[in-house]
């Protein structure tokens, strides 16, 4: 018997050792392993908001680069909660990423993260690490409400209960820029030069926002703290993309079967992986180039691209989908009414507002959407999607009605998917159980809806007055709010599953 395999002793179950630096010589030869000496690691990265994504993504991505390049490894935190790195301290820093499809899973382990820290009681390290000149990058994925901005403007959201929190303590900041800001103010202090801010969440132009509202918060601290930032820091824009979802149990075990070791917080991921950089590294940069990532002058094409087509696709499977009864994307993806619709949203609605990147095809990239939806293998679930809606569809469904209307085109498919979210947003779904919604506006959407009622003509044009999701200008426009109520009734007297299968030719 191995020492490394679940075994009973007298009849007792004995746990299996985990995984972490001295077991991984012992895993089965088929997982694939760090290629380098993590002990001769640098850390030339801090990254913030260390969730799965991050670590199936970039945390990969510069996994394959650090055996020519030792430079870049990766110090991770968690802003608000300590349980990743509680997980993963005692395995050294090491994980699973499972990747899965039709074609089976395929378990390898990614080194690129060797350090782990929680801001909540280790803030004073995790910004003297920022602050350490060696530090050349602070990258982040905290999601679309992390930037604490107003997603319909991309402006710092000055009444955020976490920017009062950190104006009020510039020196024990809580939210992604105030970090940001109090440990660049300390290199300002100390003559180092900026780190640059790698975003890797999924907002258009990602770097300027991300930009926009630390330079904002650092002149609110301070007018030249502001203005050096402004001046300075480099801020480059990405598109990130790979379908991640959240881990499960079940993961948990599969890969304890595939590696003979417990790993308390394992990541799973589609095959696909994508990352477009824009070249904007004053202090340099790991040359992500030679591990697959694209280096681009112009990121902002790509992400339109992605953002409205897998993104804005997602979101109307995910709340149409909800609504129909299905708990994953690759059952909602399979269903053909549903596919039909998002294949009409994206040809007709979103693809004509695309400016497509010269080297992209767009054609191509739809078609393997449907099939990375449908990967069977994984458990994407349509309630992980549907999260945070107020902060994702300005910039998905919204954006795409927005252009359409621009120019006069009907906007049919995102109606419905937007009336889908405003039916979900109530809390309660069409067999009247309540639904757990989980948005920053969650209570303001539930209070409107309990104040409009089960309504169409009144509901649509409430949730349409939510300024950070529609602008000043969707809610005067009798277009849009004509074919959001249009489509809101419909789910209301028909239900989703047969407003959907009706779209063609209702
Ligand atoms: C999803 C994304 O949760 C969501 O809103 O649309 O996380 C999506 O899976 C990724 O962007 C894929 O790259």
């Amino acid at each position: 018997m191995t020492p490394n395999a679940a075994h009973r002793i007298d009849g007792v179950a004995a746990p299996r050792a985990r995984l972490n630096a001295d077991t991984l010589a012992r895993l089965p030869a088929a997982v694939r392993r760090p290629a380098y000496d993590r002990a001769a690691l640098s850390t030339g990265i801090v990254h913030l908001g260390v969730g799965a994504f991050h670590r199936a993504h970039q945390a990969a991505f510069t996994d394959d680069l650090l055996a020519a390049d030792p430079r870049w490894g990766i110090a991770a935190a968690s802003l608000r909660t300590p349980d990743t790195r509680d997980a993963l301290v005692p395995q050294d820093g090491l994980y699973t990423l499972l990747v899965r499809s039709g074609a089976g899973d395929a378990p390898r382990v990614i080194g690129s993260i060797t350090r782990l820290l929680a801001a909540p009681d280790e803030r004073d390290e995790l910004l003297r690490t920022m602050s350490d000149p060696g530090v050349r990058i602070v990258s982040l994925t905290v999601t679309e409400k992390g930037y604490c901005h107003r997603p319909s403007t991309g402006e710092l959201d000055e009444d955020h209960a976490d920017i009062r929190h950190d104006l009020d303590n510039p020196h024990a900041p809580r939210s992604a820029p105030g970090v940001i800001v109090e440990a660049l103010r300390r290199r300002r202090e100390a003559g180092a030069a900026p780190f640059t801010v790698l975003t890797c969440d999924n907002l258009p132009s990602n770097g300027r926002v991300a930009k926009r509202v630390i330079a904002r918060l650092a002149a609110l601290r301070d007018p030249e703290l502001g203005a050096w930032v402004e001046g300075e820091l480099a801020a480059p824009s990405t598109m990130v993309d790979r379908i991640v979802p959240a881990t499960t149990d079940a993961d948990r075990a599969r890969v304890a079967e595939a590696l003979g070791v417990e790993d308390a917080w394992p990541v799973t991921a589609e095959p696909f992986s994508q990352w477009v950089i824009e070249d904007r590294f004053p202090t340099g940069r790991p040359a992500w180039e030679t591990v697959g990532a694209e280096i681009v002058g112009d990121v902002e094409p790509y992400e339109n691209m992605k953002l409205r087509l897998l993104n804005g696709s997602h979101s109307i499977m995910a709340y149409l989908g909800y609504l129909m009864g299905y708990e994953t994307i690759a059952e909602a993806a399979s269903d053909e009414a549903l596919a039909a619709l998002v294949g009409a949203y994206m040809d007709q609605e979103a693809t004509p507002t695309i400016a497509v990147p010269a080297e992209a095809d767009v054609e191509a990239y739809k078609r393997a959407l449907f099939e990375r939806w449908r990967n069977p293998a994984l458990r994407h679930r349509t309630w992980q999607v549907a999260m945070d809606g107020s902060q994702k569809l300005p910039q998905r469904l919204v954006a795409v009605a927005r252009e359409r209307l621009a120019v006069g085109a009907p906007i049919g498919a995102s109606a419905l998917g937007l009336a889908a979210w405003m039916r979900y947003a109530t809390g309660v779904d069409e067999q009247g159980a309540p639904i757990d919604v989980q948005d920053p506006l969650g209570p303001r959407l539930r209070a409107i809806a309990q104040d409009a009622g089960p309504v169409a003509e009144r509901l649509a044009p409430a949730m349409i007055g939510v300024r950070e999701v529609f602008g000043q200008d969707l809610p005067r426009d009798p277009r849009f709010v004509e074919a959001v109520t249009r489509a809101l009734a419909r789910l209301y007297d028909r239900g989703a599953a047969a407003t959907v299968a009706a779209y063609g030719g209702a």
